[in-house]
């Protein structure tokens, strides 16, 4: 059979491919990929970077521009393509590009990053040459029990989709996959499409139909009846129910749908990391954060629940805290997921569905059933007593340097319903998922599935490229500054005004306090002079000026010292019209938001060191809530 063909090299056929990917869910249609990243070296540069070049010079028929931005570092731009997909709720990405060998694996975090927050992002890493002739080529690390792998095979574990491209017939069938697993809402993640330096070079006579506009459509599984019986069961057999949210429901974008079922059957809902601002925190059933930085509302009634709903969440340790949250010998679990993989933890009653059809269908199911008296007073109870809590801890007038739970205060009663807060490691997550009172689902974008240090800085141009209207502001502490700062250069070179909070603790509150926590006395994590040794722990700072370094990077510094000058800085950050930074020192003692939850660090068993042995016994102790749940 003969078809029409056109002619292009593999990357040529691949921006033109991809340029015509469209998705579509609940009836709105949209690109799917709105730019690429890339870093070129020798193995992207005449490949993936002609390809791209032609296609702002002469953009592909009917597809359109494929708009390139150019990042500092590969896992930068990586972080940055995730935090796009966030903010798009999935139905956005970017296609990142890099040159063989260290540019190629610099990606590899990020691709761990999208794929444990479950968002896509299309990764073309460059590889070696197909044809091999000219082994080793500069970069390639040479394994002499075989020539089948090459340092991309890193990929594999951190993909959901990794395929590599020897030859031009195998694009198509590839990419077909790639785009499969990258709009399921139930398997998306890092895709990987490997493309060796040579043949992303190469012409082949392209089906002309391959780069045709291709809709895919977003699917909502629905949920199947016989699921629902059994879930609607449980759930009126339940006296104490609690619900989680997790990344799902907003990803599904059932907001309403969640309130409306809480407030239909007075089922509190707790919060994950990536579940809050899901529903609203003033609504009467909204609890809290749960797990082991949540919030003590969420808490006590998780200690009690018998009966868990988890809509959309993926159970990490944090939310069960480490398998000792519910305490409730009989505590069943009824979960909602688009991904079996999932709905099955916890020895749950597997609702395979859609977040939004499923809370449809149950609250419809529901009618009638409501939560006691006793226990919807309880709910009101814990409620009010954590907002006291929170408001305690947003106004402590710590001294002599102030908290940085002061900051996230006058931050959280400052920024806007629409704008966003973004963080991903350090001291910080905890405390704001225990206290930050989200009123949207786009305000609160904590990473905290693969909580990279580093995640903050591109994030925030990531989020910014996605909601142009958003203020967005990154809370970055001093140990994630230090780690990957650079694509402050690409925010300044995009002209991107964002808002960065620069904490300066001196060192890392969060594994300091764990350290001290487990018996390692704060080892290693202070920035001091001689390094934080055991008797170094007091050296003097080191003489590293972070804000003078952001300033370096064309970013407008704001240096303050109080709460007072901290909000009358943020006001100015708002009306400025570049990217600001406020830089702020805070006390790296705390204190964090109290908690009755734990979290499982193993200590070590047998230690000459006195600290470590009373840990031990404490480790001990609290492992002893530690179950199965199997109900
Ligand atoms: C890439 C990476 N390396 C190591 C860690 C482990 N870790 C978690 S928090 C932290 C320290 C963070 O320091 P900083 O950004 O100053 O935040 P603080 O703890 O002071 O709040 C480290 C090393 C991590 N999360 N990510
Ligand atoms: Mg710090």
């Amino acid at each position: 059979m003969t078809f029409e063909t056109v002619r292009l090299t593999v990357a040529q056929a691949t921006i033109r491919f991809l340029v015509n990917q469209y998705v579509e869910r609940d009836g709105v249609e949209q690109r799917f990929f709105a730019g690429t990243f890339g870093i070129f070296g020798h193995g992207n540069v005449a490949g993936l970077g002609q390809a791209l070049l032609q296609n702002e010079l002469d953009p592909e028929p009917d597809g359109g521009a494929m708009p390139y931005y150019m990042p500092r570092n590969e896992q930068g731009q990586v972080n940055a393509a995730a935090a796009f997909a966030t903010a798009k709720n999935r139905l956005q990405t970017m296609v990142c590009t890099s040159s063989i060998g260290p540019g190629a694996l610099n990606m590899v975090t990020g691709a761990a990053v999208a794929t444990t927050n479950r968002v896509p992002v299309l990764l073309l890493p460059s590889d070696q040459f197909a044809t091999r002739n000219p082994d080793p080529v500069l970069q390639q690390v040479e394994n002499a029990q075989t020539l089948d792998t090459t340092v991309n095979d890193a990929f594999r574990p951190v993909s959901v989709f990794f395929d590599r491209i020897n030859r031009p017939e195998q694009l198509l069938p590839s990419l077909m996959q790639a785009m499969r697993a990258l709009i399921d809402p139930a398997d998306t993640g890092a895709v990987t499409l490997a493309m060796p330096q040579d043949v992303q070079a190469e012409a082949f006579d392209f089906p002309v139909e391959m780069f045709n506009k291709r809709v895919w459509h977003v699917r909502r599984d629905p949920l199947e009846k016989a699921a629902l019986k059994r879930a609607v069961e449980l759930i009126k057999a339940s006296k104490k129910p609690l619900a989680i949210a997790g990344g799902g429901v907003i990803y599904s974008e059932a907001s309403e749908e969640l309130r409306a079922f809480a407030a239909a059957t007075g089922i509190p809902v707790s919060d994950t990391q990536a579940g809050k601002g899901a529903i609203n925190h003033d609504h009467p059933q909204a609890v809290g954060g749960v797990g082991s930085t949540g919030a003590d509302s969420a808490n006590y009634l998780a200690d009690e629940a018998d009966l868990i709903i988890g809509i959309g969440t993926r159970y990490s340790d944090f939310t069960t805290a480490s398998h000792t949250q519910f305490k409730n010998p009989d505590v069943k679990f009824v979960n909602i997921n688009v991904k079996a993989f999932d709905a099955v933890k916890n020895g749950g009653e597997m609702l395979v569905a859609d977040a939004r059809e499923a809370l449809v269908d149950l609250t419809e199911a529901l009618e009638g059933f409501q939560v006691s008296d006793e226990y919807a007073e309880r709910i009101a109870k814990e409620k009010a007593a954590w907002d006291k809590v929170t408001h305690d801890c947003y106004h402590s007038g710590h001294g002599p340097l102030p908290s940085q739970l002061e900051v996230f205060g006058a931050l959280n009663e400052m920024m806007g319903d629409d704008d966003v807060v973004i963080n991903a490691a350090g001291s910080m997550p905890g405390d704001l998922q225990a206290l930050w009172q989200a009123k949207t689902p786009v305000q609160y974008h904590v990473e905290y599935a693969f909580s990279t240090m580093g995640y903050e800085i591109p994030a925030a141009m990531g989020v910014k490229m996605a909601l142009p209207e958003s203020e967005v502001v990154a809370i970055v502490g001093d140990g994630t500054y230090q780690m990957l700062p650079m694509e402050i250069a690409t925010i300044v070179q995009e002209g991107l005004k964002v808002i960065f909070v620069l904490l300066q603790n001196h060192g890392y509150a969060s594994i300091g306090g764990l350290s001290e926590s487990r018996g390692s006395q704060r080892f290693g994590t202070r920035y001091r002079m001689g390094g934080g040794r055991p008797h170094n722990q007091e050296g003097e700072f080191i003489p590293v000026d972070l804000a003078a370094n952001a300033e370096s990077w064309g970013l407008n510094v704001l240096r303050v010292k109080t709460i007072e000058e901290f909000r009358e800085a943020f006001r100015e950050a708002e009306n400025a019209d570049r990217a600001t930074m406020i830089y702020i020192e805070t006390d790296l003692m705390g204190p964090n938001p109290p908690s009755i939850s734990w979290w499982d660090v193993p200590v070590s068993e047998v230690s000459r060191i006195e600290s470590t042995q009373k840990a031990y016994v404490e480790h001990v102790e609290r492992k002893k809530d530690q179950r199965h749940y199997l109900k």
